[in-house]
């Protein structure tokens, strides 16, 4: 608790290009839970390099990542907004959890093994450790809530057991952790493959709305949209690419998927999808404006970095310090 608030945490890799999925099932619901809460937002670059990068790419995406979160509505004097390479405790925290983290539960991790298949010329450590550093970004701020798409629920899993053993032995030293997950747009599938999450990694780039496209490119994009022979609009798992769309049209505008059912009842895709690619539009082009009119202020963009980490680092490394005297770590010499 802290100012009697609770603590959010939640962090997004600046690799690739963001799409609608990331936006509706996290981004948008950190903006609308985080007056609740003492939140720290962070652009997790230390998990993104587990896949190799290009460095001036990665520092780019990094910023503009930084300045999205903002843009989406983020207030980053109220929410610690920040980079996590730049708070060391990170790295030191993920280092011991490790120690208390089996190879056995990290063997189990999906995201490791589509990860490890996607990439097989480089399945290196850090990508088989990568949960054990998501633990450490989650617990060094005493997190309560944790809001991720579904995908990221068995690494919620993983942080909370991680906790509970380290507790175990020394004392309630961890907060455990809840994840959150949004009730519209947690998982917002491929436009072209509606069986798959639409994922920013995806090869093929008509299957993701990415949060850049154009007005034009939305609605090609929608239009061209995989669905069924049907042509009624119903909401239902038979029609899987439909209802994905039915599910992006509730999260853009507010409507039940009732209601959608109601408000095109007796019209066909043709007029469902250009719907459809307005609402994504009406989200998306005032977003890119803000993101625009930030990323041209580049002094206050450098203040709230510098200041944020400065924020983020003062209460990692409280629980750093205290987590290094438990387990046994020489206390530091004061004058
Ligand atoms: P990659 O394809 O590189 O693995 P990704 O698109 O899955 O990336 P992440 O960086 O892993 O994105 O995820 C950022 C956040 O967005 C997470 O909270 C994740 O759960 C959420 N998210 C990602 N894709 C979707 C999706 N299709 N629907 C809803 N939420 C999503
Ligand atoms: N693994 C997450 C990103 C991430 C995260 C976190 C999310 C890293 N650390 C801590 C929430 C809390 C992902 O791939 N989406």
């Amino acid at each position: 608790m802290l100012d009697g608030k609770k603590t959010l945490f939640s962090g997004m890799q600046a690799t690739g290009n963001l799409t609608l999925g990331n936006y509706l099932g996290a981004l948008k619901n950190w903006v609308t839970i985080s007056d609740e809460y003492n939140c720290f937002y962070s652009v997790v670059d230390m998990h993104s390099i587990t896949v190799r990068q290009d460095p001036a790419v990665l520092r780019k995406r990094a910023r503009t990542l930084l300045t999205l979160y903002i843009a989406a509505g983020l207030d980053p004097v109220k929410n610690c907004i920040y980079y996590q390479s730049h708070v060391s405790a990170h790295a030191e925290l993920a280092w011991i959890l490790n120690c208390f983290t089996y190879m056995g539960e990290l063997n189990r991790m999906t995201q490791f093994k589509d990860k490890a298949a996607k990439h097989a010329d480089n399945i290196n450590a850090g990508l088989f450790t990568y949960p054990v550093l998501m633990a450490a970004d989650i617990l060094l701020y005493q997190a309560d809530l944790v809001p991720v798409g579904i995908d990221q629920m068995q690494h919620l899993e993983i942080t909370r057991d991680i906790a509970q053993r380290f507790n175990s032995t020394y004392g309630d030293v961890f907060t455990l952790p809840e994840a959150y997950i949004g009730k519209v747009g947690a998982k917002i599938m491929s436009l072209q493959e509606p069986s798959k999450k639409m994922s920013k990694s995806d090869e093929n780039p008509n299957g993701s709305i990415y949060l850049m496209d154009d007005k034009d490119t939305i609605m090609r994009k929608c239009r061209r949209a995989v669905t069924d022979s049907a042509g009624i609009i119903r909401y239902t798992d038979e029609q899987p690419g439909l209802k994905n769309l039915i599910d992006i049209y509730c999260a853009c505008t507010g409507k039940t998927p009732d209601e959608t059912m109601k408000e095109f009842d007796g019209k066909g895709y043709g007029e469902f999808k250009p719907a459809v690619g307005e609402a994504v539009a009406a989200i998306l082009m005032p977003l890119q404006e803000e993101q625009a009119r930030l990323t041209a202020d580049k002094a206050y963009i450098d203040g709230i970095i510098k200041e944020n980490a400065e924020k983020a680092a003062y209460y990692a490394n409280k629980t750093l310090r205290k987590v290094q005297r438990k387990i046994g770590f020489p206390d530091r010499i004061r004058n």
